[in-house]
């Protein structure tokens, strides 16, 4: 690998590579303005062996004309593509009609989740040459040193890719690793992007996990989640296994964030970032040794990996909320259903616990599950308000592709005829699609959107805090409540 990749960097230096991230606002989304960690990883990956740069049209709310623009100053002779969630499929189609326009001599590479979950459907786009599944990691470099030497055999051969043959047809070859597999696990590069542009974007984000005070940066620790639950996507994205960064790796880069951007809060967002406890447990003492100005808040606890020991050095460690995912007040749904080894007697002592501690406790819960009852489903809005929590989320169980939540509402054709992850009408946050015996996608999202509004705002103590959390004014939240209501809690 290495020998072949002082082969890269002496024959293609000077090619010019482009990674192209759309703007998510273009079809009236909501932007996400935080650091894409895949274009920190890629830097690293790619800077050394090609005339690497990055166009980022979120960050810098972009038309699509000032991408044409943008990207024929360039000239790359191969733009990658990045995607998160399938969500905001007609950006990601977009991005790479935009790259064919303004390069159409230029070869299009589209990686990250959307053709990890999606391949088969996505490398149909016409505009694009090669869909890359899976982690970068020991591969994209190789990857796009072949697409460089123009070896055919060689580049459709390549594990975990996918293009159309001669008569458009799709070949897939299944990837057959994970990120887990990757023998050392590269530091993020921060020396492409403008950081101090993303730094701030936090302080005007309502939302409860993402804003702060402050330069804030988010930080990736580990991938991957080695639980079973139906909803989730990760076991196809990131494998079973997580895979971990050093403690000293990640000290690097929060120092780096720290002292030379002056960033003073941290935002995990690992997909279980306390899955190792020794790992974690050096982690918190070193911030507590070195006496970090920091605060910090993760989204992804899973609560059985806590106890009051931990909490408290998280405390100390700068830890200010944390959400924990409960998904089910009802055992068998929580068990049989969802698949979440997660005992609900110790949720309350948890909520006690960060009381004492100070610190805000937040927690989403799932609905609509196939084989859910009513009952169920009223059990756990009953539960959610026992515990008193800071602020709760609920949510409807969406079916994303490669899940069981998907197969099992398909096999059982609880979904609408005509579902599609391709129609923009099956996504927006708190729509719901799975109809059954007991429910219908409108009763829970009336039901969601009002119990949400009664459980977390039914004190003035607690509208306040809310507001507090959510960084708006009493009169804000009240706003922002009215329209939940008046929409049913939906929003793009
Ligand atoms: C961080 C995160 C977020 C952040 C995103 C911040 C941002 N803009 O960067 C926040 C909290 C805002 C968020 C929001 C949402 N998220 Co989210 N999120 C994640 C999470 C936990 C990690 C993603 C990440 O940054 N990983 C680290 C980087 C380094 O990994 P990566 O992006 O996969 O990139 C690697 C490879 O994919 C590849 N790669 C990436 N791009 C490219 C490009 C090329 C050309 C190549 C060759 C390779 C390549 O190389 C990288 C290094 O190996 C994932 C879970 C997961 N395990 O992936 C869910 C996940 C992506 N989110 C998901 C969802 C559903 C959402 C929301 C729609 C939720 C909602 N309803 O609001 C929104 C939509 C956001 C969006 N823009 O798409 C789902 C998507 C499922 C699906 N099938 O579509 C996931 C998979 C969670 C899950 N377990 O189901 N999310």
């Amino acid at each position: 690998m290495d020998q072949f990749m002082d082969m890269g960097e002496e024959t293609n230096s000077n090619r010019k590579v482009v990674l192209f991230i759309p703007n998510t606002r273009w079809y009236g989304k909501r932007p996400w303005l935080m650091i894409p960690y895949a274009a920190l990883i890629l830097t690293a990956l790619l800077k050394k062996s090609f005339n690497f740069s990055i166009l980022d049209a979120n960050i810098d709310d972009m038309s699509q004309d000032e991408c044409i623009s943008a990207l024929q100053n360039i000239d790359p002779e191969i733009v990658l593509i990045s995607t998160l969630s399938v969500e905001y499929h007609q950006q990601y189609h977009t991005a790479i009609d935009l790259a064919k326009r303004a390069c159409p001599s230029c070869i299009t590479i589209v990686g990250g989740i959307y053709p990890t979950v999606l391949g088969r459907e996505l490398i149909m786009d016409a505009n694009i040459d090669y869909i890359f599944i899976g982690h970068a990691e020991e591969r994209i470099a190789e990857f796009i040193s072949l697409v460089f030497s123009n070896n055919k055999n060689q580049i459709e051969s390549f594990n975990g890719i996918g293009f159309r043959d001669g008569e458009g047809k799709p070949i897939i070859n299944d990837l057959n690793t994970y990120i887990s597999n990757v023998k050392k696990m590269v530091q993020p590069d921060y020396s492409l992007i403008n950081t101090k542009k993303y730094l701030y974007t936090s302080q005007q984000s309502n939302h409860y996990q993402l804003n702060s005070n402050g330069a804030s940066s988010v930080i990736i620790t580990s991938y991957g989640c080695p639980y079973n639950c139906v909803f989730c996507a990760t076991r196809t994205i990131s494998g079973r296994k997580i895979a971990f960064r050093t403690v000293e790796d990640i000290i690097d880069e929060m120092e780096f964030l720290m002292y030379e951007h002056g960033v003073s809060n941290f935002n995990f967002l690992d997909d279980c970032l306390l899955a190792d406890r020794q790992r974690i447990y050096k982690l918190l003492n070193i911030i507590i040794e070195r006496a970090y100005k920091i605060s910090w808040k993760v989204g992804t606890v899973s609560a059985w990996h806590l106890n009051d020991e931990l909490m408290e050095l998280m405390k100390k460690a700068g830890c200010t909320q944390f959400t924990i995912s409960v998904e089910s007040g009802n055992p068998r749904v929580l068990h049989k259903i969802i698949r979440k080894p997660l005992k609900l007697e110790i949720v309350p002592g948890i909520v006690k616990k960060c009381n004492e501690l100070g610190i805000d406790i937040g927690a989403n819960f799932i609905i609509g599950f196939p084989g859910e009852t009513w009952d169920e489903i009223r059990e756990t809005f009953r539960f959610a308000e026992s515990c008193n929590f800071d602020l709760v989320h609920f949510h409807i169980a969406t079916p994303l592709p490669k899940t069981d939540l998907y197969r099992i509402a398909k096999e059982q054709n609880l979904l609408p005829s005509n579902f599609s992850f391709a129609d923009p009408k099956y996504f927006g946050f708190g729509q719901a699609f799975i109809k059954t015996d007991e429910f219908t996608p409108f009763e829970l999202m009336v039901l969601r959107a009002f119990e949400w509004d009664r459980i977390n705002f039914n004190t003035p103590e607690k509208i306040a805090k809310a507001a507090k959390m959510m960084n708006l004014t009493i009169e804000e939240l009240n706003n922002h409540r009215r329209q939940t209501r008046q929409n049913c809690g939906i929003h793009f």
